[in-house]
């Protein structure tokens, strides 16, 4: 559904929000409605609806025309608002329970309508206070396997993938994951960010020539994969959870990309909870790191099985290389995401939060660490328990 007229792009206001849910019938016209901005995100802002008499809530979601967390002077295109509500309609016909449900859509407003999801925590804050989502890895192994294998040309005519392809072409949002993760964090320019006890560590990562080889070659792969449609920034933000639900949100940066980043940002971004956490509380990350290749594996080798339409799918070890491939690419992705959130521009709260200043240096200084092994290591990670072992000899 289409609200405006092609050129009348304004930010929203909370009553203007209103307004809005009211003209596109989302609510009764008399109805009273409260509206929060709730949006946490560095780029965009998400206004809750709420009508207190039946608790009925939706979100209407608003791509700003510059990055959030930079401000004006960091300009970015509005398309990113259809593409994330495209992204979110094509994985949804293959797990419509693990996106949310898109009500409408305003290319010129850069607005996509949605189902509310606050009954659900976003995973990185409850991960942070302890919570468990026994749902989480089971949920996202499916996720990828279902989103990525349905969007590749394992699943799909040629001409159908390369038509998606091209629709999900995403320059701008590609560049700043280009420069974001697999750029600058490698190079001393001034939008790093990190706390001076960092400097000789980042200084050591600038200078590693085998480092910079091998992050030029995943950095390649991302650039010139297309493999399948991504959500381009899965990290722990990017999903809600629950006791009994898992949602994923926000693939603004959706594109053709390799499969292995997809997998290899997730298992980052829980990465930095095994660094952060001891004992049973770490084992558990374990875990759900196993369990998310295991279900993602398993689930993509059964659709592999049953509704593969590439000719060489019974010759003999091709789905063992593509596999392979992808857990050796998603080990080197989940380094250079390690590296990225800990000197980059963009952090993570898991570690920023840590109020114990050199607790919190030498947690990171751990996340650099673990980072460059498994961009180093990733082509001899030959199961997820080599990972696994890797993140064991990284712990300081
Ligand atoms: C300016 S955007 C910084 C980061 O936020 C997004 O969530 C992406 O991860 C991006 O790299
Ligand atoms: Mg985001």
């Amino acid at each position: 559904m289409t609200l405006t007229a092609p050129t009348t792009y304004k930010s929203l206001t909370e009553e203007a929000a209103i307004e809005l849910a009211k003209t596109i019938q989302a609510f009764d016209h008399t109805a009273q409605l409260t509206c929060r901005e709730i949006g946490d995100g560095n780029l965009n802002y998400v206004f809750q609806i709420e009508e207190a008499a039946t608790g009925k809530r939706l979100i209407i979601k608003q791509a700003l025309p510059y990055a959030k967390v930079i401000g004006e002077s960091w300009p970015l295109t509005l398309k990113r608002a259809t593409i994330e509500a495209n992204v979110l309609k094509k994985h949804g016909e293959f797990v419509p329970s693990l996106v949310p449900a898109v009500h409408a859509t305003d290319e010129a407003l850069a607005i996509t309508v949605m189902e509310d999801l606050s009954h659900l925590e976003i995973a990185r804050e409850g991960l942070i206070n302890g919570r468990q989502f026994p749902r989480l890895s089971q949920d996202i192994g499916e996720y990828l396997a279902q989103t990525l294998f349905h969007t590749s040309d394992y699943g799909l005519h040629p001409f159908e993938k390369k038509r998606l392809a091209a629709e999900f072409s995403n320059p701008e949002l590609c560049k700043i994951t280009e420069d974001l993760i697999f750029t600058d964090p490698f190079f001393d320019v001034d939008t790093n960010d990190y706390e001076p006890q960092l400097q000789a560590a980042a200084e050591a990562i600038w200078n590693d020539r085998k480092l910079q080889l091998e992050v030029a070659k995943l950095k390649k792969s991302f650039l010139t994969e297309a493999e399948a449609l991504l959500h381009g920034d899965l990290h722990t933000g990017s999903i809600f959870a629950g006791p009994a639900e898992t949602k994923v949100i926000d693939p603004e940066f959706g594109f053709y990309g390799p499969i292995g980043f997809d997998v290899g940002l997730f298992l980052a971004n829980l990465i930095f909870q095994t660094i952060t956490r001891e004992g049973e509380e770490r084992q558990e990350i374990v875990a759900h790191i196993e369990k998310t290749w295991e279900v993602f594996a398993s689930s993509f080798t059964e659709l592999w099985q049953t509704q593969s339409v590439e000719s060489f799918k019974e010759t003999e070890g091709y789905l063992e290389y593509v596999l392979g491939k992808v857990l050796a690419d998603a080990v080197g992705f989940a380094g250079c995401e390690l590296i990225r959130r800990t000197i980059g521009l963009a952090h993570v709260k898991d570690l920023d939060s840590i109020e114990d200043n050199d607790k919190r240096i030498s947690f990171k200084k751990q996340a650099l660490q673990t980072g460059r092994e498994l961009i180093l290591k990733r082509e001899q990670t030959a199961s997820i328990k080599d990972l696994v072992e890797i993140l064991k000899e990284a712990r300081i």
